[in-house]
């Protein structure tokens, strides 16, 4: 069996090398169950200067991971800057948060030279090499300039915009010519594709996206989700909502999950449905993320605002309408939220796939499952047209969507949430790494 080499921003924490916890290493834990792997990126630490950054090297069964440092300088230009501050905000359709700067770009370009020349060595011409994501877009152009010959395959995992904005990056046209050097690229929805494919046909660029969307592994969400029955937080908010229905929502704290107009919303149903004052409660479960970018402090600052305007109104001194958490929880007491929920808001703005709403319907329970509430702008929306999809940028759609989820008949939530259920059954993680491994198997190595 050839050998499946993983390129990513971050490796998975040592802590999490053994049972992985996070997104990525989760969904390629079936693909590489017994494929020899190794996994290179960075370690996650910063040093100060790069003299001394040897390779660190951990092997756990037939895993091997190979880590890099990062210095301050690169950790800011190449991470927060470029990638965070630059890519990120583009992609989402958000050009007008891009913080550009051509210093932060030749990091980025560094960084990549950096992972390239560090992991071309350790390449054999039959790997499979699969780079994930836009930090790693220039990695694989890189990497043919040192003559490695391997199949080289690319996913990215958030969206990618209309050429008429992709434009307005000042490199966008040589980030499109190094996509070339990719085997086979990958995106998440047929938008992304045919977003990606005209942008190669304008520039007259022979490469082709094609469509792998992602999933998650449901049996292993529905078992956390069983898991966190037996934990006293359940059985406390259980007591705390005393018979009223649960609203929740589960997102990082970034600006392309549609927070503030989500919030918006609620506070639109509670002016439009009064009779819910008193009678509901909202958990919008945020951990905070990128903290150090301007943008995400501007967006916590504006989420603290409306959140206390939002209980300030309607609050009671027995009720608090919105129950806000800028902390991480643990996986299972999450899943099992989700399973005491009535409703979820998933509302981004844009959405490379959004798992949580997958997850949502991993953890329901087949004789009362909760509602999904969907925006059209989430690559998951693209196959999930049983859940009550709305443009998060209309608070009245949204506060329609509440109302009608919660007063839905069992019947109806149960029909939506079969095929609902259906689908997070058929596209897994397993299956999504599946599919791009075998595509990229399938290419004829130079
Ligand atoms: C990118 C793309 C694409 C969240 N809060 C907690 C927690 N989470 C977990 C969720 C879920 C994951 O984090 C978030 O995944 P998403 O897909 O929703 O969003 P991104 O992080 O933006 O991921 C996205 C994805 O890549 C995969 O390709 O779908 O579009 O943006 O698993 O459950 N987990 C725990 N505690 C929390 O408080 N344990």
């Amino acid at each position: 069996m050839q050998r499946l080499v993983i390129v990513s921003n971050r490796v998975p924490a040592i802590r999490d090398r053994k049972q992985p916890a996070g997104g990525l290493a989760v969904a390629l834990r079936d693909a590489i169950r017994d494929r020899p792997t190794l996994w290179f990126g960075w370690s996650g630490q910063q040093v100060a200067d790069c003299a001394d950054r040897p390779l660190g090297m951990d092997t756990v069964g037939h895993v091997t991971y190979a880590t890099i440092a990062l210095t301050h300088k690169e950790y800011n230009g190449f991470y927060q800057g470029y990638s965070n501050a630059v890519l990120w905000p583009l992609c989402h359709y958000r050009a007008g948060l891009m913080n550009y700067n051509r210093h932060d770009q030749q990091i980025y370009i560094n960084v990549n030279t950096l992972f390239a020349n560090r992991l071309a060595p350790l390449l054999e011409s039959d790997d499979m090499v699969w780079v994930h994501d836009y930090h790693l877009f220039p990695l694989g152009r890189i990497l043919r300039g040192l003559k490695v010959k391997a199949r080289i395959g690319f996913f990215l995992h958030i969206p990618f915009p209309p050429w008429s904005l992709m434009r307005s990056l000042p490199a966008a046209a040589a980030l499109m010519r190094a996509l070339r050097a990719y085997d086979v690229i990958g995106v998440q929805t047929e938008d992304d594709a045919r977003n990606m494919n005209e942008a190669f046909a304008v520039l007259g660029i022979p490469a082709r996206a094609r469509v792998f969307p992602i999933g998650i592994d449901p049996d292993s969400f529905a078992t956390c989700a069983r898991e966190g029955q037996g934990l006293p937080q359940l059985r406390r908010l259980q007591q705390d909502l005393r018979g009223m229905p649960l609203i929740i929502g589960v997102d990082r704290m970034d600006y392309s999950k549609g927070l503030p107009e989500r919030l918006r919303g609620y506070d639109t149903f509670l002016k439009r449905y009064p009779e819910y004052r008193g009678k509901v409660v909202y958990l919008q479960i945020t951990p905070v993320s990128r903290g150090s970018v301007p943008e995400y402090q501007s967006l916590r600052a504006e989420l603290d605002q409306l959140v206390g305007h939002i209980n300030g109104t309607y609050g009671a001194f027995d009720w608090t309408p919105v129950r806000y958490l800028t902390h991480p929880l643990p996986r299972e007491l999450l899943a099992a939220f989700f399973q005491l929920s009535s409703a979820v808001l998933v509302t981004p703005l844009r959405d490379g796939m959004n798992l949580v709403a997958k997850e949502y319907v991993a953890a329901q329970l087949a004789d009362n499952p909760g509602v999904l509430i969907l925006s059209r702008f989430a690559g998951a929306a693209a196959d999930m047209d049983d859940a009550l999809q709305v443009n998060p940028h209309d608070s009245d759609e949204i506060a329609t969507a509440l109302h009608k989820a919660l007063s839905m008949s069992a019947s109806e939530r149960k029909v939506r949430w079969e095929r609902l259920r259906t689908d997070v059954w058929r596209v897994t993680a397993a299956s999504w790494a599946r599919s791009f491994i075998a595509a990229l198997s399938e290419v004829r190595t130079a």
